[in-house]
């Protein structure tokens, strides 16, 4: 083999290695990396995250920031945990390899869980935007932080309305089996029994499935007032389809996830009457959240989801505890980000020492005339 030869595949590997391993950045950028699902059924929530990081993101890097007298140039990492267990711990390991500061994700509470250890491990700060099962900020560690209500708060509160408010007498209840679906009914069921109310029955499906026949018709044999469904879209928009087919009296009610287009566009006109609990207070409530929302539409070309007003505050969090310590390195930045208040969009943006957030809220919509209303904030 010639010289030039050998010299070319020398190169050539060693650039793969380099790439491999990370090294290769230059060190002039603070990398902040986000963790979603970028394919698959819950593609759009982890686009909705991405795009909203990716705003605070410029956002920051246009406001002439100086940290250590240098300005603050950040870039975002961007990974694809196609919302699986496996994968979240794999992209977990490549975003750490790769250097970031910070992880903003994962959204869903399955991937989180693994995912949260390598990032504890490594002590890189993460913050999820989306993943609410309470376990994730429970495990106590000091490097993972929620900015969103959790499922006993959310699913919580609907446990508790469906008993006091909607007075349902005769309740059931699906989930996905995934960690947050089973979570949120769990949280769900315990609310309605502390509460004096009765659960009719429990079902679960798994978080592929199109056809609900089997649970629904069941329920519907139990005479149930109303069924909370513990899963996403698109599954919640063909469970409230299905329920009108089989002509059931049942009142829909959706944990997270649910109070979004997809849902609508779904059910259709059998939408009308379905109740939801979103994380957080409606856009229209945030200070500056309507104002976000045209800057992220003329942004994207696209109408923001429920999740990116959150992605965007955990981002700026984290931003502004950097700022604070006057360094990027999370060994340097980690004590701020644990004390500090933000004054975000979504709230007032302070941890407990879990690393739950302090203040959260949750509100319950209702579809009217084919669009989501709120109708009620707890806080
Ligand atoms: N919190 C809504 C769905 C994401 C998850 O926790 O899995």
């Amino acid at each position: 083999m010639s010289i030039l030869k050998k010299s070319v595949i020398f190169t050539a590997l060693a650039t793969i290695s380099l790439a491999m391993s990370g090294t290769s950045h230059a060190d002039d950028v603070t990398r902040i990396g986000v963790a979603v699902p970028l394919t698959g059924n819950n593609a759009a929530y982890g686009k909705d995250i991405e795009n909203a990081v990716k705003l605070a993101v410029a956002e920051a890097n246009a406001s002439n920031i100086l940290i250590g007298g240098k300005p603050l140039k950040l870039v975002v990492q961007s990974a694809d945990d196609q919302a699986d267990p496996r994968t979240g711990v794999q992209v977990a390991q490549q975003l750490v390899d790769e250097g970031v500061s910070v992880v903003i994700g994962h959204f869903n509470s399955g991937t989180t869980i693994p995912a949260s250890k390598i990032y504890s491990n490594a002590h890189i700060p993460m913050i999820t935007p989306g993943a609410t099962n309470p376990t994730i900020t429970a495990q106590g560690s000091p490097f993972i932080f929620s900015i969103i209500a959790t499922d006993a708060q959310n699913a919580g509160a609907a446990g508790r309305y469906a008993v006091e408010v909607t007075k349902a007498k005769r309740i059931a209840v699906i989930d996905d089996r995934t960690a947050f679906g089973q979570g949120e009914a769990d949280e769900f069921v315990k609310a309605v029994t502390a509460a004096g109310g009765t659960i009719v029955a429990r079902e679960f499906t798994n978080d592929k499935a199109v056809d609900f026949s089997a649970q629904l018709t069941h329920i519907k044999g139990e005479n149930a007032d109303l069924l909370f469904f513990a899963g996403l879209n698109p599954q919640a928009g063909l469970v409230k389809k299905k329920m009108k087919q089989l002509g059931m009296r049942a009142q829909f009610v959706g944990g997270g996830g649910v109070v979004e287009p997809t849902f609508l566009d779904i059910a259709g006109a059998d939408a009308n009457g379905a109740t939801a609990w979103e994380y957080g207070a409606p856009i229209d409530a945030m200070p500056g959240g309507k104002n976000f929302e045209a800057r992220y539409q003329q942004k994207y070309g696209t109408p923001m989801l429920s999740y990116a007003p959150f992605a965007y505050d955990a981002t700026w969090t984290a931003i502004k505890a950097m700022q604070a310590a006057n360094s990027t390195k999370p060994v340097d930045y980690l004590p701020k980000l644990r004390a500090q208040t933000y004054k975000g969009m979504t709230g007032d943006i302070r941890f407990t020492a879990s690393g739950a957030l302090a203040q959260p809220s949750t509100t319950v919509y209702q579809v009217a005339n084919g669009k989501w209303t709120p109708l009620k904030t707890v806080r």
